[in-house]
Formats: structure tokens, sequence, C-alpha cells
């Protein structure tokens, strides 16, 4: 099915033009399957239900700081810099890149943010930030070379400690403060472990939205880590900072140090329905309830449902597959008796023994919401 071109709830087809001009995103973001908040498109979960294991392109969230910039990949050049290096600085044109030996990998990228306004909805807490329900996820299969091969390549010294990757969108103002191109600070043991430079997204070349003609891939990490664009990548003998790691993806507030905590790496544990917020459901016939859950700390190994605010659990059915670093996908049997306002829960756990919490850990930024959420539901 061709989604651009489905009737939207005022009953005119959600052409691009339509939808592109206040956010800066250049695919169609149709009302029945995007929420948009500023420069920003969040998934409706409510849109995943019947997909497969990945998130299609076209339904994939979307968080740009500015606007996504059309690059011309004849032109464009990938540049490694710095006191890192055992030489000077090497570029690698797109075609050198697609040469290099591919490895694919099947991972989600989530953005810190996720879940933030749940922090207001579910714990009665103010934060600030864009106010994602839990639609600032995806999953897709990246394509693309090791970092650690283009940083061998790069002739990569010993003395590297850290690298700063940077987009070649525009910069970033904040609060009238310009905060130069969205950047971010990479430990080099991550860099090595398992990042991509991603060229291609569930096997075609990667959308201007998600970081054409290359993008960071950084595996479990908090989405800030992904960058999109890359223009460029600093390999540093020394640490690195920037605004990014300084400032914001940390966790700023009560029982947190005054320069906020550690910058943030891995997402918690979350499960999420595939239902609209709220959903409507009939009483008296069987509902086969469906979601997804994740962790950045490893597979999710199991996943359990309440139907009564959190006294009871039943298990969830995990179907097929379950990439480490993506989700697992599962469905539940529900028949609701009683008509009226409830609630759903799903709670998952991960590889470590990592669970959901009943509470997320306050932070004024509102990242990290990891608790189990309470899914509205009306039972007609
Ligand atoms: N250059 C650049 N990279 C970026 C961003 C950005 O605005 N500019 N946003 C980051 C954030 S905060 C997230 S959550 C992910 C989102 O990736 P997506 O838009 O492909 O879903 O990209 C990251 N990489
Ligand atoms: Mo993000």
């Amino acid at each position: 099915m061709d989604r651009r071109f489905t009737t939207t709830e005022n009953g005119q087809g959600a052409r691009a033009e339509r939808t592109r001009a206040p956010s800066g995103v250049r695919k169609p973001l149709p009302p029945h399957l995007f929420a948009v908040h500023g420069t920003n498109a969040e998934t409706r979960w409510e849109a995943l239900r019947g997909e497969d294991y990945l998130t299609p392109d076209d339904l994939f969230f979307v968080r740009n700081h500015t606007a996504t910039p059309l690059i011309d990949a004849e032109r464009w050049r990938l540049t490694l810099w710095g006191d890192g290096l055992r030489g000077g600085p090497v570029s690698f044109t797109y075609d050198d890149i697609l040469g290099m030996p591919a490895e694919s990998v099947t991972a989600f990228i989530e953005c810190a943010g996720n879940g933030r306004r749940l922090y207001g909805e579910q714990q009665e807490q103010q934060v600030s930030g864009t106010p994602w329900r839990l639609g600032a996820v995806g999953v897709a299969r990246w394509r693309g070379v090791r970092l650690a091969t283009l940083l061998e390549r790069a002739g990569m010294s010993d003395r590297a400690v850290a690298l700063m990757p940077r987009g070649l969108d525009a910069d970033y103002v904040e609060a009238g403060e310009n905060l130069g191109r969205v950047r971010r600070p990479l430990p080099v043991a991550k860099a090595l472990d398992d990042v991509v430079v991603a060229y291609e997204m569930n096997g075609r070349p990667l959308p201007p939205d998600h970081g054409y003609p290359a993008r960071l891939v950084v595996p479990g990490w908090v989405g800030i880590a992904s960058i999109k664009w890359l223009g460029d990548i600093q390999v540093s003998a020394e640490p690195l900072e920037s605004p990014w790691s300084t400032r914001l993806y940390r966790m700023h507030g009560p029982g947190h140090p005054a320069e906020g905590g550690p910058p943030l790496t891995a997402v918690g544990v979350k499960s999420a329905f595939e239902l609209p917020w709220p959903a409507r459901l009939e009483a008296g016939r069987e509902h086969l309830l469906r979601g997804r859950s994740w962790s950045g700390g490893g597979r999710v190994v199991r996943v359990e449902i309440s139907d009564d605010e959190g006294a009871t659990w039943r298990p969830a059915r995990l179907l097929g597959d379950r990439h480490p670093r993506g989700w697992v996908r599962w469905t539940f049997p529900w028949t609701p008796r009683e008509t009226g306002e409830t609630g759903l829960l799903a709670r998952a756990a991960d590889e470590t023994g990592a669970v959901q919490p009943g509470r997320a850990a306050y932070n004024t930024l509102g990242y990290g919401f990891d608790a189990v959420v309470r899914h509205p539901v009306v039972v007609i």
C-alpha cells in the first residue's frame, strides 16, 4: 500500500506540500501515521499494527534539530581528522565507502526523550523538551561499513580516546545561542565495538530524513549518538565535549550532580502497545493485543501484561525475531468484560535481568522514561 495517498481524517490526501513546510521533514507526514512536534515527527503506534518486524521507512520517526538537508552524494566527503590519527586528514567518497566490506545490523534508534510526555501524564512531573509519547523509536536493518574499518583506514593511533562525529545540517540555535552543528563525542571503545556508518536503511539508500548519504548507527544507545548526514569525524587523543554531552542528554535535577549525571549511553527497557491512545475496544469479545518491547541492554526475554493496574500479570507470547539491539513483537489475547475506562500495562525484562520499573527517575529534561506505561483504554 502506498500510504502517502491514503485519505486522511480531514478528507484530503496528505500531500507532501501540505505537511513539509512547518517541520523541515521531507517525507509526507500524514496525521494518521505521525504526530508532528515542531521539526520532529512521532510515529503513531497504532500505525505499526500489522507491520512486520522492521519499521517501514515511511513510518519511521524523525528527530531533526533543524531541517533535513538535501546532500549530493557525488560531491559529499566524509573526512576523518585530528591528533588521534597518525597522519593528516583522510577523506572518503561515497563510492569509496560503498566499495568497502559491508556489514548489516538490525537495530532500533530511539530518542533519549521518548516517553517524555508520560512524566507529566503519569507521574505529574514537569519536564521540558519535545513532548513525545512513545513513538520516537523505530527498528531498521542498517547496512554500511563498520566505523572500525574507516578508523583503521584513516590511520587511527593508539593514543586516540574520543571521536566527534558531526552532521552537515544547519547550526542549532537554542534560545538565541548558537550551539553549532549537531555533534556528540563517542568513546573509541564503543566505536570499535559495533558502530556502523550506514548508507542503507531497510535495503534501500538512506532516505534524506534519515541521514542520506550516510549516518552513524550506534546500536543500543540514545538516538543522539547516531549522527545523521555525517560530514566529518574528529579523532582525538584527548577527551572531547560538546553541548550535546555537557548540557543536553544528561540527567539534571534533584538527585543528580550539579553538572548533571554522566552523558547518556544505553537506553532502558521499554514496551508499547500497537493501539491508538486512548484505545477503544468492544466489551465481551476477544482482542488480540499486539505490541513491541526493546532494551539497550540486550534481548528482551519476557513481557507480561496486566489489566488490573498491576495487581496481577500474565505472560505475553513473544513472536519470531529477537535481535539483541532490536525489539521483540508480542501478542496477548484480551477479553474485556465491563464497559468504561481502564488501562493496559505491559512490562518487559531483558537478558541482563533489567525490568521496567513502576516509576521513571525524574530529571528536568525528561530523558529515559522507562517505567511501565498505563495505556488508556475505553471499553465500549
Ligand atoms: N546531524 C544530525 N544528526 C542527528 C540529529 C540531528 O538533528 N542532526 N538528531 C539526533 C537525534 S536526537 C535522534 S533521536 C536521531 C533520530 O534519528 P531519525 O530522525 O532517523 O529517526 O538522530 C540523531 N542524529
Ligand atoms: Mo533524540
